[in-house]
């Protein structure tokens, strides 16, 4: 196994929604950094916890290789990643210790204005696109629904106007976005919200104790603000 270590490395966003609100809350719990250089790494000061500022996409990939402990990350990043790995046979990524109260989605079906909604079964044969082809297939499967998945990395909901696919399979917060592709929800297939994702098995050294004051310390930041 690996050696043991001493400083806890927490990987956050670098940029875009979740970044900020991730750093408020670890500051909320007593943390504080000299900011790298490199603006990737930054040296925790008050504690022994460091972060690593990366793409939202790259957290549970880094946790389940050891680069990170511990990290910041929407379900729908992390269960995404885990659905895809378990439709290869592969373990999981990392797992959720808690949801963090910022960060709130859903990922949800769409279908175009003017079509009528019967229910799931309508979907077969349809093509779905989405960035979420591991949530969607195990959806899909789950359902006995067989529907052609088509994955696009970004601009999902312009899919049905370019004739790229009849539905899509895409986060949703206030719903404007979908409004403005006449596009209507239909089916929630996940309730999003950022998470602290952590590895399958405890550290074995002294982060184990470090992740557990971390925690605590969450509990009571986040109990206040309800
Ligand atoms: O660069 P990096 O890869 O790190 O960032 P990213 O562009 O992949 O992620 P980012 O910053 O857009 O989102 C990070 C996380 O925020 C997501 O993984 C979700 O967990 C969460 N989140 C919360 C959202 C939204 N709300 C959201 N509304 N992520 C994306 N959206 C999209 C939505 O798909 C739609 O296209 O924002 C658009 C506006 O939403 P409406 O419904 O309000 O119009
Ligand atoms: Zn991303």
């Amino acid at each position: 196994s690996a050696a043991p270590r001493e400083r806890l490395r927490i990987a956050i966003q670098k940029s875009g929604r979740l970044a900020e609100p991730a750093r408020a809350l670890l500051a909320s719990c007593g943390l504080s950094w000299r900011e790298g250089r490199d603006r990737l790494f930054c040296h925790g000061e008050s504690l022994p916890v460091d972060l690593l500022l990366v793409r939202d996409d790259d957290i549970p990939g880094l946790i389940a290789e050891g680069v990170c402990d511990l990290g910041i990350v929407g379900r729908n990043v992390l269960d995404e990643t885990n659905a895809g790995r378990e439709a290869l046979g592969a373990a999981a990524a990392a797992r959720e210790l808690r949801p963090l109260g910022f960060g709130d989605c859903r990922l949800d079906i769409a279908i175009p204005d003017g079509v009528e909604w019967t229910g799931p079964t309508q979907l077969s044969g349809l093509r779905i696109a989405t960035s979420y082809p591991g949530l969607l297939r195990r959806w899909l499967d789950g359902q006995g629904i067989d529907a052609g998945v088509v994955t696009l990395s970004g601009s999902v909901e312009i899919a049905p106007r370019l004739g790229q696919a009849d539905a899509v399979c895409d986060l949703v917060s206030s719903g404007a976005t979908l409004a403005a592709n006449r596009l209507r929800p239909v089916l929630t297939l996940l309730r999003s919200e950022a998470v602290l994702a952590g590895p399958l098995r405890a550290f074995g050294d002294a982060r184990d104790e470090l992740a557990q004051m971390l925690q605590r310390r969450m509990d009571g930041v986040l109990k206040i603000r309800d």
